[in-house]
């Protein structure tokens, strides 16, 4: 009877307690940002990996990570909620979804203050860094599609898109191979992907996201065939041999240079 008291109690106020908690959440981009002095000479862009990553950069991954202890503690407290309410599952449920709403919310806040520290730390001679104007913004998310003059082997683009908070792209849906075909646009330069099968031959995985590909698969016809049995990384082309061919995936040899696609993985 005790016992079922103090619980009645707790379910009480825990609502409020949790409430006031996550709603004072807020993304302050004063807090977020203070920018380095501008470089005093231009760097160029094949020069960036010898650049430790910039005070923006680390920032960028300082508040990914605190999104991520964020969103688990959120997950943690409606598990817990949701264990002291099994008693009225209807009202458990209202309130998990007024949670996870305010995950959200606090998931988008969270990602404006990432976009608004770019936007406060110009860095107009640096060219190895993206500028907050070279993002393009999709229906599916934000990306990076680099220049014509802008090519690097896969590993070199992975490390260029992590190096300013990004991944390669990780092309999931039809819906977002669509949206960047068409940011393509009619050329037919070749664009890094993160897809590979680096780990294991003929099994092809997402490094940007960590997930195997399996929802969505757009490799070409005869495709992926692993030439000269040294092809492990995952490229958008159009392959000349095939009338009327569109952008569709190709493995390639991960040492050559193309152009790449960055995508800004908020949740990550
Ligand atoms: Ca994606
Ligand atoms: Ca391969
Ligand atoms: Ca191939």
């Amino acid at each position: 009877m005790r016992a079922t008291l103090q619980i009645s109690i707790f379910s009480l106020f825990l609502p409020l307690l949790l409430w006031n908690r996550e709603s004072g959440v807020e993304a302050s981009t004063d807090a977020v940002c203070a920018c380095q002095p501008a470089p005093t000479k231009p760097v160029y862009f094949s020069d960036y990996t010898n650049l430790h990553s910039d005070y923006c950069d680390r920032r960028t991954a300082s508040e990914l990570e605190k999104l991520t202890l964020e969103k688990l503690e959120c997950e943690y407290q409606t598990a817990l909620f949701s264990s002291i309410h099994n008693y009225s599952l209807a009202t458990c449920n209202t309130v998990i979804a007024t949670k996870e709403t305010l995950c959200d919310t606090n998931t988008q806040m969270q990602t404006e203050a990432i976009v608004a520290c770019n936007k406060a730390c110009p860095r107009p001679l640096q060219l190895e860094s993206i500028k907050t104007s070279e993002i393009v913004k999709l229906a599916t998310g934000s990306y990076f599609l680099s220049s014509p003059t802008q090519q690097m082997n896969w590993h070199m683009a992975d490390q260029f898109c992590k190096s300013n908070g990004l991944e390669l792209a990780s092309v999931e849906t039809i819906k977002e191979n669509d949206a960047l075909v068409a940011a393509f646009g009619p050329g037919t330069d070749r664009f890094w992907i993160s897809g590979n099968d680096l780990g294991s031959e003929k099994t092809f995985y997402w490094s940007g996201v960590g997930k195997t590909m399996e929802t969505f698969w757009y490799f070409e016809k005869g495709q992926p065939d692993n030439a000269n049995n040294n092809e492990n990384c995952v490229q958008y082309f159009v392959d000349s041999r095939i009338a009327g061919a569109t952008y569709k995936w190709n493995d390639d040899n991960c040492n050559t240079p193309f152009r790449f696609v960055c995508e800004l993985e908020a949740t990550k």
